[in-house]
């Protein structure tokens, strides 16, 4: 298998932390790509139409994506239960769904920083996706707690990218002030051998 690959995106992140708590690192090679919305990348593009990391070929002459489908795909090859049946997937999922909202935001932010030239900037849009950030850190920090700590899950996983992107790019936000729990949780979960080997490169 190969998998397109930059060590600072969270949504590959998501899917080598899936890999190594599966087992199933050693049988994917990584592919370096390095792309943004007005600059994509040659090589994502003719796997991935949208031009977006990761992607995954499967060895059967598939390619999937986006970082939710590869997750669960490596989940079911693996046997490994990060989604599980019954009542509680629709939890996972959820919870899922929340992290790549995050993530989605967050992106959008760094984007209009680092790709937007200045006089084009929109400072209400911006804040406008923090505050969907800070509104979903508070549902976390009131209502998601037990689920955080139980079993492993792919939300879990989720989460953990999301706070771990979170420090690597918007540190300035000072997310853990008005969220205590949910510090306290992300400092357990980022010690997991799977977190500690996926940390993005600066931070
Ligand atoms: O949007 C683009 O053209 C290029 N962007 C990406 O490939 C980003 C890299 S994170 N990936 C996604 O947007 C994937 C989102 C998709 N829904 C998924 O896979 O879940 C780069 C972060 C950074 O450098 O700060």
């Amino acid at each position: 298998m190969r998998l397109y690959h930059s060590p600072a995106s969270p949504y590959v992140r998501k899917v080598m932390v899936v890999l190594h708590e599966t087992g199933l690192l050693p049988q994917v090679a990584l592919v370096p790509v390095a792309g943004t919305p007005v600059a994509p990348d040659a090589a994502i593009v003719s796997s991935n139409p949208l031009g977006k990391i990761p992607a995954l070929e499967t060895g059967t002459g598939e390619v999937l994506y986006d970082s939710r489908v590869i997750c669960r795909w490596l989940d079911e090859r693996a046997g490994a239960g990060l989604y599980p049946p019954g009542d509680r997937l629709w939890q996972v999922l959820t919870l899922e769904a929340t992290a790549d909202g995050i993530l989605d935001a967050a992106l959008l932010m760094v984007y209009e920083w680092r790709i937007r030239p200045e006089q084009n900037r929109h400072t209400p849009w911006v804040e406008g996706q923090w505050s969907k950030i800070a509104r979903a850190l508070d549902a976390l920090e009131s209502r998601w707690m037990n689920h955080l700590n139980g079993p492993l899950d792919a939300g879990q996983i989720g989460i953990g990218a999301a706070l771990g992107y979170l420090d690597f790019r918007l540190s300035d936000r000072q997310w853990r002030a008005a969220h205590p729990h949910l510090a306290a949780w992300e400092a357990e979960f980022s010690a997991r051998p799977s977190m500690q080997a996926t940390r993005p490169p600066s931070a």
